[in-house]
This record gives C-alpha cells, sequence and structure tokens, in this order.
C-alpha cells in the first residue's frame, strides 16, 4: 500500500491527509511516496509512478488527489502493455484547460492520461504513449461540466451507470486498473469531498459495485482519490471507502 499525501492545493489544505487516513482505516499505514507537500505536479507524479514499482501483488496507491491516478495507471501498464481502466467518480476529471469552469488541476487528470491536454504531465507520469480511448470507461459520474459532456460525445468514450455496463463495453479478456474517488458516494455517505455531488451511491452499492469489480478476477491495480478527512467527522466516509477497496481486493 503507497501513500502519497499530495495535492495541488487549489482548494487549500486537507486533501493531503486523506491517504494516511483511510490507511490506518485498512489497517495499515502505507509507503509513502516521495513527494513534496506543495511542490510542482509533474515533481508528484514522477515521484508516484516510481514508487508504485516498489508494491508487490496487487499495487493499491492512496492518493491526495485524483491528479496522481495517471502516474499509477502508468506503473501499472509496464506491468500490463493492454490494461484496461475503469475510473470511478462523480466527475469527468475529462476538463482541458480550454474547457475547466475553475482551472483545477484535479479536474483534468481523465483527459491527461487520454492524450487531451498537459502533454507533459502525462509524460511526466510515465505514459509515454496516451492511453487508449476505447480501453478507458467512466463509471458513476453524475456531475459533469458541458465542455465534458460535449468532450464525451464527440470521443465515444464510454461512460456507465453501473459496473455491469462497464465491464460489457470493455474487451471480456482485458486486465484491469480501478481508479476511485469517493466522491461517487452520496455526500451523505461521505461528506469529506470538496465537490459534492447529490444523488450518489448507498455505501451498500459502492461495496457491491466494488465486490462485483473484483469477481471479476481481472483487477491488476487501484488508485483512490481519499478525500479531505477533515470534512468527514465521524470517519463514516472513510469506513465507506475502506470497505469498497476491501470488497476490490479481496
Ligand atoms: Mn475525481
Amino acid at each position: 500500500m503507497l501513500i502519497a499525501p499530495w495535492t495541488s492545493r487549489f482548494h487549500g489544505t486537507g486533501m493531503e491527509e486523506g491517504p494516511a487516513v483511510l490507511a490506518a482505516a485498512l489497517g495499515g499505514v502505507g509507503r509513502r511516496a516521495p513527494v513534496t507537500l506543495g511542490g510542482p505536479a509533474a515533481a508528484a507524479l514522477a515521484a508516484v509512478s516510481r514508487a508504485m514499482e516498489g508494491e508487490d501483488g496487487r499495487p493499491l496507491a492512496l492518493l491526495g488527489e485524483c491528479t496522481l491516478a495517471p502516474a499509477a495507471l502508468a506503473a501499472t501498464r509496464r506491468r500490463h502493455d493492454h490494461v484496461a481502466l475503469v475510473w470511478i467518480d462523480a466527475h469527468g476529471d475529462l476538463n482541458t484547460p480550454a474547457t475547466s469552469p475553475s482551472g483545477f488541476l484535479g479536474g483534468m487528470p481523465f483527459a491527461i492520461l487520454l492524450g487531451w491536454c498537459h502533454d507533459e504531465l502525462r509524460l511526466a507520469a510515465g505514459l509515454d504513449a496516451v492511453f487508449p480511448t476505447d480501453r478507458a470507461v467512466l463509471v458513476g459520474a453524475r456531475d459533469l461540466d458541458p465542455g465534458e459532456v460535449e468532450a464525451i460525445a464527440r470521443t465515444g468514450l464510454v461512460a456507465t451507470a453501473d459496473i455491469a455496463a462497464a465491464l460489457a463495453a470493455l474487451p471480456a479478456d482485458a486486465l484491469l486498473h480501478v481508479h476511485l474517488d469517493g466522491d461517487v458516494l452520496d455526500p451523505a455517505v461521505a461528506p469529506g469531498v470538496d465537490f459534492p455531488a447529490p444523488g450518489g451511491w448507498t455505501a451498500e452499492e459502492f461495496r457491491a459495485e466494488c465486490a462485483a469489480l473484483n469477481a471479476s478476477g481481472r483487477v491488476v491495480a487501484v488508485s483512490v482519490c481519499c478525500g479531505t478527512p477533515a470534512k468527514d467527522r465521524d470517519g463514516r466516509g472513510a469506513r465507506a471507502y475502506a470497505a469498497a477497496v476491501e470488497a476490490l481486493l479481496a
């Protein structure tokens, strides 16, 4: 279990505490990637990409922000050439600087790994070749910006409501890297998020969807955006995230 307590600090502090809190909820401490809090995104991506290589078995990366997910994916692709990506998130993370309403880098990592923007960050992460659109699926997104809706329509990226549909859209034998953003949960279940979107999954739905993914027998690595513990006062979100990760890797 790797922890990467780095964020772009676009929305202030707090998210960097998420990885350690989720590691504790999973019963461990994690091995810390050599990221510098407040340092540049390119350096953090390179550090996470390299550090993932030291993880045995099915690597699990606990990330301070979705921005780092391309690095975890790059490490998985170095082990498994034709891995597919299941990205579970309330948001698309498919904005580019041209479409983002806010300019938040954390709203762009899926676009970055697909080669839509910020080539320098994709390369820093270790994704020399762009990730193919037809081997990626977005699951559970319910709060998309207009530019993301347009990009999904234009590129044919598959977006589904659940795991069954996501698996049906990917090659039947593809090994899977799973990226989880806990904000796919309803804010009532997981209040520790910076961009709450009503209408999300219950904790049991999240756990069951992750169990369904694991039942495919094809999950080879997992990355998680861990949220903001200070807003998750009674720890219910961390417990729901932990239950989902345990179901995914059981
Ligand atoms: Mn996200």
